[in-house]
Protein backbone atom coordinates (compact mmCIF):
# COMPACT_ATOMS: atom_id res chain seq x y z
CA UNK A 1 0.00 0.00 0.00
CA UNK A 2 0.64 3.16 -0.61
CA UNK A 3 -0.38 6.91 0.43
CA UNK A 4 -0.85 9.54 -2.64
CA UNK A 5 -0.74 13.04 -2.53
CA UNK A 6 -4.34 15.11 -2.47
CA UNK A 7 -4.88 17.76 -5.43
CA UNK A 8 -6.68 20.79 -3.97
CA UNK A 9 -8.52 23.59 -5.99
CA UNK A 10 -8.21 25.41 -8.47
CA UNK A 11 -6.63 22.64 -10.00
CA UNK A 12 -7.28 22.02 -13.77
CA UNK A 13 -7.13 18.43 -13.13
CA UNK A 14 -10.09 18.42 -10.53
CA UNK A 15 -11.83 19.99 -13.81
CA UNK A 16 -11.57 16.72 -16.18
CA UNK A 17 -13.89 13.70 -16.72
CA UNK A 18 -12.18 10.43 -15.22
CA UNK A 19 -12.67 7.56 -18.02
CA UNK A 20 -14.18 3.87 -17.56
CA UNK A 21 -12.87 1.13 -16.10
CA UNK A 22 -13.94 -1.57 -17.88
CA UNK A 23 -12.43 -4.21 -15.88
CA UNK A 24 -11.30 -4.26 -12.07
CA UNK A 25 -7.68 -5.57 -12.47
CA UNK A 26 -4.96 -6.44 -10.39
CA UNK A 27 -3.78 -2.23 -10.99
CA UNK A 28 -7.24 -1.25 -10.32
CA UNK A 29 -7.56 -3.34 -7.42
CA UNK A 30 -4.25 -1.49 -6.01
CA UNK A 31 -5.33 2.19 -6.64
CA UNK A 32 -8.36 1.34 -4.55
CA UNK A 33 -5.91 -0.11 -1.85
CA UNK A 34 -3.74 2.95 -2.07
CA UNK A 35 -6.92 5.73 -2.35
CA UNK A 36 -8.40 3.96 1.00
CA UNK A 37 -4.88 4.51 2.62
CA UNK A 38 -4.80 8.19 1.51
CA UNK A 39 -8.64 8.40 2.74
CA UNK A 40 -8.10 6.63 6.16
CA UNK A 41 -5.00 8.79 6.56
CA UNK A 42 -6.37 12.33 5.52
CA UNK A 43 -9.07 11.67 7.05
CA UNK A 44 -11.77 12.05 4.45
CA UNK A 45 -15.20 9.77 3.77
CA UNK A 46 -14.87 9.08 0.57
CA UNK A 47 -12.12 9.89 -2.11
CA UNK A 48 -12.43 9.99 -5.90
CA UNK A 49 -9.24 8.85 -7.98
CA UNK A 50 -9.16 12.61 -10.06
CA UNK A 51 -8.20 13.89 -6.29
CA UNK A 52 -4.99 11.63 -6.41
CA UNK A 53 -4.62 12.67 -9.89
CA UNK A 54 -6.02 9.17 -11.95
CA UNK A 55 -8.87 9.96 -14.45
CA UNK A 56 -10.43 6.89 -13.47
CA UNK A 57 -13.70 6.08 -12.43
CA UNK A 58 -12.93 4.97 -9.25
CA UNK A 59 -13.85 5.89 -6.04
CA UNK A 60 -13.66 4.99 -2.24
CA UNK A 61 -15.35 5.44 0.64
CA UNK A 62 -16.04 4.47 4.48
CA UNK A 63 -18.80 6.58 6.32
CA UNK A 64 -18.48 4.09 9.19
CA UNK A 65 -17.73 6.58 12.24
CA UNK A 66 -14.48 6.59 13.55
CA UNK A 67 -13.59 3.98 16.81
CA UNK A 68 -16.11 1.18 14.72
CA UNK A 69 -15.18 -1.26 12.64
CA UNK A 70 -14.23 -0.07 9.28
CA UNK A 71 -16.41 -0.62 6.27
CA UNK A 72 -14.54 0.05 2.99
CA UNK A 73 -16.62 0.62 -0.06
CA UNK A 74 -14.10 0.00 -3.34
CA UNK A 75 -16.09 1.19 -6.34
CA UNK A 76 -15.45 1.44 -9.86
CA UNK A 77 -17.36 2.76 -13.10
CA UNK A 78 -20.66 3.74 -10.75
CA UNK A 79 -23.75 4.77 -12.55
CA UNK A 80 -26.82 6.09 -10.66
CA UNK A 81 -29.60 3.86 -11.90
CA UNK A 82 -32.75 5.22 -9.74
CA UNK A 83 -32.41 8.66 -7.58
CA UNK A 84 -35.30 9.63 -5.28
CA UNK A 85 -37.53 12.83 -6.10
CA UNK A 86 -37.05 14.42 -2.60
CA UNK A 87 -33.51 16.61 -1.58
CA UNK A 88 -31.30 16.62 1.34
CA UNK A 89 -29.50 19.19 2.47
CA UNK A 90 -26.07 18.09 4.49
CA UNK A 91 -22.79 20.73 5.15
CA UNK A 92 -20.32 19.45 2.73
CA UNK A 93 -16.71 19.60 2.69
CA UNK A 94 -13.81 17.59 0.36
CA UNK A 95 -10.27 16.82 0.79
CA UNK A 96 -9.65 19.41 -2.65
CA UNK A 97 -11.38 22.15 -0.65
CA UNK A 98 -9.65 21.99 2.45
CA UNK A 99 -11.57 23.48 5.54
CA UNK A 100 -14.37 25.01 3.57
CA UNK A 101 -17.68 23.82 4.20
CA UNK A 102 -21.10 24.52 2.64
CA UNK A 103 -25.03 23.23 2.64
CA UNK A 104 -25.48 21.22 -0.27
CA UNK A 105 -29.02 19.34 -1.78
CA UNK A 106 -29.12 16.64 -3.53
CA UNK A 107 -31.21 13.16 -3.93
CA UNK A 108 -32.21 11.88 -0.59
CA UNK A 109 -31.75 8.45 -1.62
CA UNK A 110 -29.84 6.87 -4.89
CA UNK A 111 -29.50 3.27 -6.38
CA UNK A 112 -25.88 2.86 -7.96
CA UNK A 113 -24.89 -0.10 -9.99
CA UNK A 114 -20.64 -0.20 -10.12
CA UNK A 115 -18.12 -2.36 -10.42
CA UNK A 116 -16.74 -3.97 -6.80
CA UNK A 117 -13.01 -4.99 -5.95
CA UNK A 118 -13.50 -8.56 -7.83
CA UNK A 119 -15.35 -7.29 -10.76
CA UNK A 120 -19.11 -8.44 -9.59
CA UNK A 121 -21.36 -6.19 -10.72
CA UNK A 122 -23.24 -4.52 -7.78
CA UNK A 123 -26.54 -2.91 -7.08
CA UNK A 124 -26.86 -0.54 -4.32
CA UNK A 125 -29.46 0.95 -2.25
CA UNK A 126 -27.60 4.60 -0.56
CA UNK A 127 -29.60 7.11 1.43
CA UNK A 128 -28.78 9.57 3.84
CA UNK A 129 -24.95 9.91 4.43
CA UNK A 130 -24.21 7.40 2.27
CA UNK A 131 -26.08 8.83 -0.59
CA UNK A 132 -24.54 12.22 -0.56
CA UNK A 133 -21.01 10.93 -0.10
CA UNK A 134 -21.50 8.25 -3.46
CA UNK A 135 -23.04 11.85 -5.48
CA UNK A 136 -19.89 13.74 -4.41
CA UNK A 137 -17.72 11.31 -5.07
CA UNK A 138 -19.33 11.16 -8.48
CA UNK A 139 -19.22 14.07 -9.20
CA UNK A 140 -15.51 14.13 -8.86
CA UNK A 141 -15.44 12.16 -11.68
CA UNK A 142 -17.00 14.18 -13.79
CA UNK A 143 -15.12 17.07 -12.86
CA UNK A 144 -17.59 18.64 -10.98
CA UNK A 145 -16.82 20.01 -7.05
CA UNK A 146 -19.65 20.88 -4.33
CA UNK A 147 -19.03 24.56 -4.87
CA UNK A 148 -20.55 24.28 -8.25
CA UNK A 149 -23.96 23.40 -6.58
CA UNK A 150 -23.58 26.28 -4.67
CA UNK A 151 -24.10 30.11 -5.59
CA UNK A 152 -21.33 31.95 -7.87
CA UNK A 153 -20.70 34.53 -4.83
CA UNK A 154 -20.11 31.71 -2.22
CA UNK A 155 -17.88 29.55 -5.05
CA UNK A 156 -15.87 32.12 -5.59
CA UNK A 157 -15.07 33.21 -1.83
CA UNK A 158 -14.31 29.96 -1.14
CA UNK A 159 -11.76 29.71 -4.05
CA UNK A 160 -10.34 33.04 -3.65
CA UNK A 161 -9.17 31.94 -0.41
CA UNK A 162 -7.73 28.57 -1.40
CA UNK A 163 -5.66 31.06 -4.01
CA UNK A 164 -4.11 32.88 -1.07
CA UNK A 165 -3.80 29.90 1.25
CA UNK A 166 -1.34 28.21 -1.44
CA UNK A 167 0.52 31.57 -2.01
CA UNK A 168 0.78 32.02 1.80
CA UNK A 169 2.11 28.32 1.83
CA UNK A 170 4.16 29.03 -1.22
CA UNK A 171 5.70 32.13 0.76
CA UNK A 172 6.27 29.88 3.97
CA UNK A 173 8.20 27.50 1.70
CA UNK A 174 10.15 30.26 0.36
CA UNK A 175 11.51 31.74 4.33
O1 LIG B 1 -14.35 13.68 3.88
C1 LIG B 1 -15.33 14.12 3.27
N1 LIG B 1 -16.45 14.48 3.95
C2 LIG B 1 -17.66 14.76 3.34
C3 LIG B 1 -18.66 15.35 4.14
C4 LIG B 1 -19.89 15.63 3.58
C5 LIG B 1 -20.13 15.34 2.25
C6 LIG B 1 -19.15 14.78 1.46
C7 LIG B 1 -17.92 14.48 2.01
S1 LIG B 1 -16.70 13.74 1.02
C8 LIG B 1 -15.25 14.31 1.80
C9 LIG B 1 -14.01 13.68 1.19
C10 LIG B 1 -13.87 14.11 -0.25
O2 LIG B 1 -13.43 15.16 -0.62
N2 LIG B 1 -14.30 13.28 -1.15
O3 LIG B 1 -14.24 13.60 -2.46
NI1 LIG C 1 -14.47 15.74 -2.52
Amino acid sequence: MAKLSIITAPDPRLKLKAKPVGTVDTEIRQLMDDMLETMYAAPGIGLAAPQVGVLKRVLVLDIAPSGEPRQPLRVADPQIVWAADEDATYEEGCLSLPEHYADVARPAAVKVRFRDYDNALIELDAEGLLATCLQHEMDHLEGVLFVDHISALKRNIILRKLVKARKLAAADADA
